[in-house]
């Protein structure tokens, strides 16, 4: 998201980015190749490092903070980074935003809201009570109510976006749609998390771009927004859209131990973001994007190629295969 959110602000804006970023197993410098370099500056730090965050906000006109530990398998398996990064990488760069009076947008997600019951037709709104399940969300849910209390508090010009599943260019092997992708490219059998009927609504990674600076630029200091599409699918539809692109049969995946305290579905409603502030998402065809999403894996094994094999292997460990498949 980050990465694709600094192309976005290099291509339509005439602004200069400093990046700070960890570089950890998530990240890689070949995702900001061909950035001209007088424009956009890659710093490598933890955001959880006052000193680095102090200097670097002391030169800056606004803060984007998107850094966070973001995968919520790995949560379950290792919390630690995911307290130390989102809870106190976050209260870090409000300190910094505090110290020097600097605008703040705060870059979170639809899972601090918790689940809704499938078959529902409800939605989360910017008002709904936070009820987060997984180390994960919960680190997130804290991460926003800093930024909220700093808001308030301190008179902190910031504000806070939560988004719905996101996929496209540069997505990390280890989320659903990347790995489908890239297991198929591999020769390897998809997998799916028990019976494959979890509901995801799901954004383009370009929208989502568009969707931060319309934020950063027009949005309400104080104010919170959701980012969604309203296009909600079942993981199995998902997964059939892309088998289908893919040439592959309908069946050409393995059901798999379902995730701990997997959430059910997500929704949000998104008419305060569209009316207030006219964003529409562009990508509101699925396929469409989901093709075009294929072709970037494919003409970039390069970029997502060296990390594979190490996320299977992590999978490989916790999943417990229970069909005949690969
Ligand atoms: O191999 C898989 N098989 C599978 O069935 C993987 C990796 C996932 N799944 C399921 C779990 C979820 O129901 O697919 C769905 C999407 O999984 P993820 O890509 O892990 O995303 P999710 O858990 O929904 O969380 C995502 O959206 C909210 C992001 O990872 C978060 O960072 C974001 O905050």
């Amino acid at each position: 998201m980050g990465s694709n959110f600094v192309r976005h602000v290099m291509e339509t804006t005439p602004y200069r980015v400093t990046i700070l970023d960890k570089l950890t197993y998530a990240a890689s410098r070949a995702s900001l190749s061909g950035l001209e370099p007088e424009r956009c500056r890659l710093v490598v730090g933890d955001v959880a490092d006052a000193e680095v965050v102090h200097s670097l906000v002391a030169d800056v006109d606004a803060i984007v903070h998107f850094a966070a530990e973001s995968h919520n398998d790995n949560s379950l398996h290792e919390p630690d980074p995911f307290v130390r990064t989102n809870i106190l990488g976050t209260y870090t760069v409000l300190e910094a935003a505090r110290a020097y009076g600097t605008r703040l947008h705060h870059v979170s997600t639809d899972e601090v809201f918790g689940d809704l019951p499938l078959g529902s037709r409800a939605r989360f709104s910017e008002l709904s009570p936070f009820n987060p399940s997984s180390p994960y969300s919960g680190t997130k849910a804290g991460a926003d109510l800093l930024v909220r209390a700093w808001s308030r508090s301190f008179d902190l010009r910031a504000t806070i976006s939560n988004s719905c599943n996101i996929y496209g260019p540069f997505q990390h092997v280890e989320k659903f749609i990347p790995r489908q992708i890239t297991n198929i490219l591999r020769g390897t059998r998809p997998k799916v998390y028990g019976d494959g009927l979890n509901v995801r609504e799901w954004l383009h990674v370009e929208d989502h771009s568009r969707a931060v600076l319309t934020i950063l630029e027009r949005g309400t200091i104080g104010e919170t927004y959701l980012v969604g599409t309203g296009v909600e699918r079942e993981n199995i539809s998902v997964l059939r859209m892309i088998l289908k692109l893919m040439d592959r049969a309908d069946d050409y995946f393995d059901q798999v131990a379902d995730r701990p305290g997997h959430d059910a579905r997500y929704a949000i409603d998104s008419s305060k973001l569209r009316s207030t502030l006219q964003w529409t998402p562009q990508h509101d065809d699925l396929e469409a994007g989901l093709s075009s999403t294929i072709d970037w894996y494919r003409r970039n094994e390069s970029w997502w190629g060296p990390g594979k094999d190490a996320v299977e292997a992590a999978y490989g460990e916790r999943e417990n295969t229970r069909s005949d498949g690969s």
